[in-house]
Order: C-alpha cells, then sequence, then structure tokens
C-alpha cells in the first residue's frame, strides 16, 4: 500500500487484525527475547528475511497474549472494564510457563489464592510496577472505546491498576490504548495527525518526551534510542515509533523492532497490534498468521474474540 493512498479496512479486519497481529508479533519476538541485536542481526538482515525465515514453525504465545485474552474476555462480558471480572480472567487464563514477570506473578497468584492482591501489587516492587505488563495487553480497550480518546485512557488506566500501580506501567497503557485507537480510526496514514491526537494523552513530562522523540525519528537504526527493555518508558515509545516509521508494512514495523533486541516479545506484540488495528487482518503476512498455536485459546479463538468484540462496537 503505498504512502498516503486512502484505504477502507472494515472494523472486523482492524479488530482482527490487531490481537492477532499482537500474538503473531508476541509468538514470533518470543524467539528472541532478551537476546542481543548485535546476535540478531548476524542471522537476520533485514525484517523480511526474519518474517520469510522464521526460527519455529509454530508460533507459541507468552504472557503478554495470554493476558490480552483476558482483557478481550472481561471487556466482552461486561462491555466494560470491571476489575472483579478482569481478575478472573487473568487467574483462569494463567500458566505460569507463558514466562510472567515477576511482580505480575505474585499478584496473579494472590488473586488465585483470594489474598489482598491490591497490597502485593503496591508494594512487590517499591511503588509499584513500572513494567509493560499492562501496555502489552491492553489493545482490546484501544479497540472497543476506539470513537472516545478520553474513555479509551480512563479504561486502559482501570485495566492496569490490578497489577500496575506505578503511575508510569499506568501511563504506557493508557498511551498505548489511545495510539491503537487513533491507528483504528485512520483511514490514510498522516503522521501529524496522528501525533497531535495522542501527545495530548501524555501526562508525564517523560513519556512526553519519548513520545516527541518517538515523533522525530526518521530511520529505523535510531529506534533503539528509545529503548528495548521490559519497563514501559523503555518500551511503548519504541513499539509506537516502529509503527508510525513502518505505517504500510506489519513486516518492517514489526520486524524492525525484534531486531533490536531486548524485550522482543512485548515491543513486536505492542507494536503488531498498533500495525494491525491500521492496516487489518490482510496485512499480516499468511506463513505468520498460520504459524500461530491453535489448541485451545489459540488462534481461532483470539479470532473469534476479535470478531466477537468488533460486532459489539458495532451494536452498541
Ligand atoms: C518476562 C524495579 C521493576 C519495577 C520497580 C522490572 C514478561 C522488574 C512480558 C520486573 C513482558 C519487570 C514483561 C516486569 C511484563 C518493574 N522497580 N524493577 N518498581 N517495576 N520492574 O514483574 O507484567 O516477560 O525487573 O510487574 O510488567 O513479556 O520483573 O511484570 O516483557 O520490570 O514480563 O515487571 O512484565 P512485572 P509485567
Ligand atoms: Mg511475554
Ligand atoms: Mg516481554
Amino acid at each position: 500500500m503505498k504512502s498516503n493512498m486512502a484505504h477502507s479496512i472494515s472494523i472486523q479486519s482492524r479488530f482482527r487484525g490487531c490481537l492477532l497481529g499482537l500474538a503473531v508479533g508476541d509468538g514470533l519476538g518470543g524467539r528472541f527475547e532478551g537476546m542481543d541485536r548485535h546476535w540478531i542481526a548476524k542471522r537476520y538482515r533485514t525484517p523480511q528475511q526474519l518474517i520469510e525465515n522464521p526460527p519455529t514453525t509454530t508460533l507459541s504465545y507468552t504472557d503478554d497474549t495470554q493476558m490480552m485474552i483476558g482483557v478481550a474476555e472481561a471487556l466482552y462480558e461486561d462491555k466494560e472494564i470491571i476489575e472483579k471480572t478482569l481478575c478472573q480472567k487473568f487467574v483462569v487464563n494463567y500458566v505460569p510457563s507463558r514466562g510472567y514477570g515477576r511482580g505480575a506473578r505474585r499478584v496473579i497468584e494472590a488473586m488465585e489464592d483470594n489474598k489482598d492482591y491490591h497490597a502485593v501489587a503496591c508494594s512487590y516492587f517499591p511503588g509499584g510496577s513500572y513494567g509493560n505488563g499492562a501496555a502489552m495487553r491492553v489493545a482490546p480497550v484501544g479497540l472497543f472505546f476506539l470513537n472516545n480518546l478520553e474513555s479509551v485512557s480512563s479504561q486502559a488506566y482501570l485495566s492496569a491498576l490490578p497489577t500496575h500501580t506505578h503511575q508510569q506501567g499506568i501511563e504506557g497503557a493508557q498511551i498505548l490504548a489511545v495510539a491503537i485507537a487513533i491507528a483504528c480510526s485512520m483511514n490514510e496514514w498522516n503522521k501529524s495527525l496522528f501525533y497531535d491526537k495522542l501527545i495530548p494523552h501524555c501526562q508525564s513530562p517523560e513519556f512526553n518526551k519519548q513520545i516527541e522523540k518517538a515523533r522525530r525519528i526518521t530511520c529505523v537504526e535510531d529506534l533503539i534510542m528509545l529503548g528495548n527493555a521490559i519497563t514501559a518508558i523503555e518500551s511503548v515509545p519504541t513499539a509506537i515509533a516502529s509503527f508510525s516509521l513502518n505505517p504500510h508494512s506489519f513486516t518492517k514495523a514489526v520486524g524492525h523492532v525484534i531486531l533490536i533486541g531486548g524485550d522482543t516479545d512485548t515491543i513486536a506484540a505492542m507494536t503488531g497490534a498498533l500495525s494491525g488495528a491500521f492496516l487489518g487482518i490482510d496485512a499480516i503476512p499468511q506463513n505468520l498468521l498460520k504459524s500461530i498455536e491453535n489448541e485451545g485459546k489459540g488462534r481461532d479463538y483470539i479470532d473469534g474474540l476479535a470478531k466477537n468484540l468488533a460486532d459489539m462496537y458495532q451494536s452498541t
């Protein structure tokens, strides 16, 4: 698709593209989690090489997709974020071997044991978690409330709170959800408009600075300057920047963030969600879509959730 070419992608295609794009990014990025970018670059010179020759035939997803499924299920049940439902979904879906953050594990296990999980969320890390776990799972909120960016932000806040009480952990989720809502509602790419709408939703000077930096980046070589870490502040702006540098290519947007190493599953999941929300399901390479694990709550289940959320969104 050429730059600025108008496109009319259905809401259903965008919702499916967003949630399955997240799963693809997570599954593919998960194979490189924690690796050094120089090591990855020796094996894959371009995003195309990586996407066309993934290192595995099945893309198994990690905690990112598993928790996103919980958010989508909770929204589908209540049409808004209700903490009790959300926590139930996190607990029912919880498989620790999917690679959860150590704070997140403690909090979910407290939920499971009917303990005071709020106390754990506030105290396991002093000041709460500033990890990217609330952002990695927030995509359904950005989709479902896309007509009202204030609601996106307030619902994203509620979706973060059970596990993330640090301002940056919460704000990362709010900014990513708003970015997804904007991407999902754009018919043609307009970088100025995207950032003009997004930046007012930054609350802290730290996030404001990083999102302004994301706006100014003009080449993929500079993505690493925004970070590739497990913290919200060093990952959410990177995903947004890669999407806005490569708005017309899922392969390039997602591939480039994997090539910079670090928290590859999560940064690729967030980028895949943004790219899928803008470009729709048909932009995701077929070989990757087909490779997503499909047992239980796998590809078809996620696709069904996306379709149900789209139907519910359109009927309300
Ligand atoms: C493993 C110090 C803090 C902190 C604070 C650091 C999965 C810790 C997913 C912690 C994502 C990590 C990621 C993650 C999502 C956070 N002081 N260090 N106040 N707050 N950290 O445990 O759901 O990969 O090193 O709350 O946000 O793929 O272990 O979990 O990459 O960030 O984990 O924070 O993690 P957690 P999360
Ligand atoms: Mg993960
Ligand atoms: Mg991760």
